[in-house]
C-alpha cells in the first residue's frame, strides 16, 4: 500500500507523521471516510464539501484547494490498484509545538489512506443488527458541534466502548434533550406507517451522506421523508429501522433495547433501498483514471 502524505507517496512502514503534529497531540484536525466502487469514487464532491465545511469550522485551512483535493484522493487510488475499497482522507493541524494554541502550527497535514473497510460482519445485513441505547449523549451544539467531522472522536469512540460492553456493535446516542440524534458512526433512520423518518440534523447528527443519499432515493420511490425529532419509543414502535453510513451503507436494526422492532426481520422498504443503493454504487461516481 502507497499513502499519500503531503503531496508524497510512501510506502505503509515509512508513512508517518510527526509526535509534535497537532492531529495526534490534541485531536486537532478533520477526516473524511468514503467508499470506491466498481472503479469510481462514490460521491466524491459531497465529502470534499463536507471535509471543507468541517475545516472552516474549526479554522484550519487546508494547503490544497478541493480540486486538487479530488485529483489527489483519485491518484491515490489509482497508485493503489483501488477499484473496491475504502479511502480515509485525514487533514491535521500540522506539527506545532507542545502547548495547545494552533497558531503555533505553520501548516495542515493532508494523508490519504486508501485500503479496506469491513464494517459489520454479512450475516448482520441480511438478518439484522440489535442496538442499544447508551449513556454518553452526543455532544453539545455549544461544544465541539456534531456535525464537524473532527478528529477528535472521543464523544463516538466512548459510545462505542458502551455498546461493545453490552454485546452489540452499534448504539444510539440521545442527545441532552433526551432526543435520538444517530448512532456512533451512522446515521437512524425509521419507517412508520409507510414513511421514512430522520433525526433532523439539529439532533446532533452529522450530515450524513448515505443518509441523504437515502433520502432522495426513498423521496424517488415516492415515499414521504420527514426529517424530526424521535424519542427511544418512536423506534421501538418503528415498522422497520435502519442505519446509514458510508462504512456500514444500509444496515437493518431489528432489536434495540431488547425490544423487537417491526417483525424482527429486515423490513420491505428497507430492503427496497438496499438494493437501489447498491444499484446507485456501480453506476455513479469519479472514475478513479
Ligand atoms: N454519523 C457519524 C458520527 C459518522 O461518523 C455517519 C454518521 C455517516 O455519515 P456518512 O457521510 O458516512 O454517510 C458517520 C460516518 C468508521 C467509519 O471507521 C465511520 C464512518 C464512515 C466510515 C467509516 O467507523 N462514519
Amino acid at each position: 500500500m502507497k499513502v499519500y502524505i503531503d503531496g508524497k507517496f510512501y510506502d505503509e512502514a515509512k508513512a508517518k507523521i510527526s509526535v509534535f503534529d497537532h492531529g495526534l497531540l490534541y485531536g486537532d484536525g478533520v477526516f473524511e471516510g468514503i467508499r470506491a466502487y466498481h472503479g469510481r469514487v462514490f460521491k466524491l464532491k459531497e465529502h470534499i464539501d463536507r471535509l471543507y465545511y468541517s475545516a472552516k469550522a474549526i479554522l484550519l485551512t487546508i494547503p490544497l484547494t478541493p480540486e486538487e483535493m479530488t485529483r489527489a484522493v483519485v491518484a491515490t487510488c489509482k497508485k493503489n490498484g483501488i477499484r473496491d475499497g475504502y479511502i480515509r482522507l485525514v487533514v491535521t493541524r500540522g506539527i506545532g509545538t507542545l502547548g495547545l494554541n494552533p497558531n503555533r502550527c505553520k501548516r495542515g497535514s493532508v494523508i490519504i489512506i486508501a485500503g479496506k473497510i469491513q464494517l459489520y460482519p454479512p450475516e448482520l445485513y441480511e438478518n439484522g443488527m440489535e442496538i442499544v441505547t447508551v449513556p454518553t449523549t452526543r455532544n453539545l451544539h455549544s461544544a465541539v458541534n456534531p456535525a464537524i467531522k473532527s478528529l477528535n472522536y472521543l464523544n463516538n469512540i466512548l459510545a462505542k466502548i458502551e455498546a461493545n460492553t453490552a454485546g452489540v456493535e452499534e448504539a444510539i446516542m440521545l442527545n441532552a434533550e433526551g432526543y435520538v440524534a444517530e448512532c456512533t458512526g451512522d446515521n437512524l433512520f425509521v419507517v412508520k406507517a409507510g414513511q421514512l423518518h430522520t433525526p433532523p440534523l439539529y439532533a446532533g447528527a452529522l450530515y450524513g451522506i448515505t443518509r441523504g443519499v437515502v433520502m432522495e432515493l426513498a423521496a424517488a420511490e415516492g415515499v414521504k421523508v420527514s426529517e424530526t425529532n424521535l424519542t427511544r419509543y418512536d423506534v421501538f414502535n418503528a415498522d422497520e429501522c435502519f442505519l446509514t453510513g458510508t462504512g456500514a451503507e444500509i444496515i437493518p436494526v431489528v432489536k434495540v433495547d431488547g425490544r423487537v422492532v417491526g417483525t424482527g426481520k429486515p423490513g420491505p422498504l428497507t430492503r427496497t433501498l438496499v438494493a437501489k443503493y447498491h444499484a446507485l454504487t456501480q453506476t455513479s461516481g469519479e472514475p478513479i483514471r
